[in-house]
């Protein structure tokens, strides 16, 4: 297992988030990745790829907002991270220069603050996914040790702490049919959306059901169809319920003969995860990744979530143990 990480995406680091009616710690911090990477062992740094495979899945004006929406927060005088507050809710176009309007036209939650550093991290860790992707077209296994995540982020949206998806530009730069598995604790909304339309890959995903947990407006079991599958779980999933549900998405997906696998992996499926209400233990993630491995495909594996940052790493280096 290769494996890729740039210290460049420690510039992403938010104060706060929003939910619930309040202010809290942001979950999503660069202290993540330091237990991620002792355990892990030594990592490559990526090369930069440029924006180019960035804008086959996103829209180019939301990506020209994440470059310039910190300087325009300072510039209309704000302090801190960028938030929105205020959303659009019916479709009509407008284009309006507001920093406020754009914060809420390019976003759907109140947990994904842009700071100064946002862009050049998340860009950072679309390279490390690019850059572990060549050398999973070149014969080896690879992890690219991303952060800030990306799978919530759409073709013109970020939320659920994700600004690029790396699992999609990856995906849609790979020159190869690629599958991307979801195995975060939350549903892949930003991937499904950005795939909808290319029925070449298929896209499954394996999360907390959306009746009762974030991002609530997708990944329900009805969509699914077509290039999606969708396998929403109850909380309390323990690896004996969890392990029927892995088992039918590597069937599903490799019906549709990839050449690739991406893997979306999150470790916030983890009994200890603050955030999140799966019962995963440590043991498990070895478990998972010896199923995955079993298609035989070349693995590409993208870091979402996982936010017990005692267990992280352990989680981690688990799940890359198994391949
Ligand atoms: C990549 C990823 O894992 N993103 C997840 C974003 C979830 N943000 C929603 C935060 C609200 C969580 N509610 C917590 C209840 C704590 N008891
Ligand atoms: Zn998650």
């Amino acid at each position: 297992m290769r494996c890729f990480w740039d210290e460049q995406q420690r510039l992403h680091a938010p104060a706060t988030e929003f939910f619930n009616g309040a202010l809290h710690p942001a979950a999503e911090h660069p202290g993540r990745v330091d237990s991620i990477l002792s355990p892990i062992g030594p990592t490559e740094t990526p090369q930069d790829h440029g924006l180019e495979p960035i804008l086959a899945a996103h829209d180019p004006a939301y990506v020209e907002f994440l470059r310039t929406a910190h300087a325009e927060w300072l510039a209309a005088g704000r302090a801190g991270d960028a938030l929105p507050y205020a959303f659009p809710v019916q479709r009509r176009k407008m284009a309006l220069d507001r920093i406020d309007a754009r914060l809420g036209r390019y976003s759907y939650d109140t947990c994904t603050p842009i700071g100064p550093g946002t862009w050049e991290a998340g860009y950072w860790a679309a390279q490390t996914g690019l850059s572990a992707l060549a050398a999973v077209q070149a014969g080896a296994n690879a992890f690219a040790l991303t952060r800030p995540p990306g799978h919530h982020a759409g073709p013109d949206y970020m939320g659920g702490y994700s600004y690029l998806n790396t699992a999609a530009v990856c995906a849609l730069s790979a020159g190869q049919r690629a599958a991307i598995l979801d195995v975060d604790y939350h549903h892949g909304n930003g991937t499904q959306d950005i795939l909808a339309e290319r029925q070449g890959i298929h896209f499954a995903s394996i999360h907390a059901d959306p009746r009762h947990d974030y991002p609530f407006f997708w990944g329900h079991a009805d969509e699914s169809g077509g290039n999606l599958l969708n396998l929403p779980l109850p909380r309390g999933t323990d690896w004996r319920s969890y392990e029927p549900a892995l088992v039918r998405s590597l069937e599903w997906l490799s019906e549709g003969s990839p050449e690739l696998l991406i893997v979306s992996f999150g470790a916030d499926t983890y009994a200890g995860d603050p955030i999140s209400h799966f019962a995963l233990e440590t043991g498990d993630y070895t478990r998972m990744a010896r199923h995955i491995a079993e298609l035989g495909l070349p693995t590409l594996i993208v870091m979402e979530g996982g936010y017990a940052i005692e267990a992280l790493g352990a989680n981690v280096a688990n799940f890359l143990s198994g391949f």
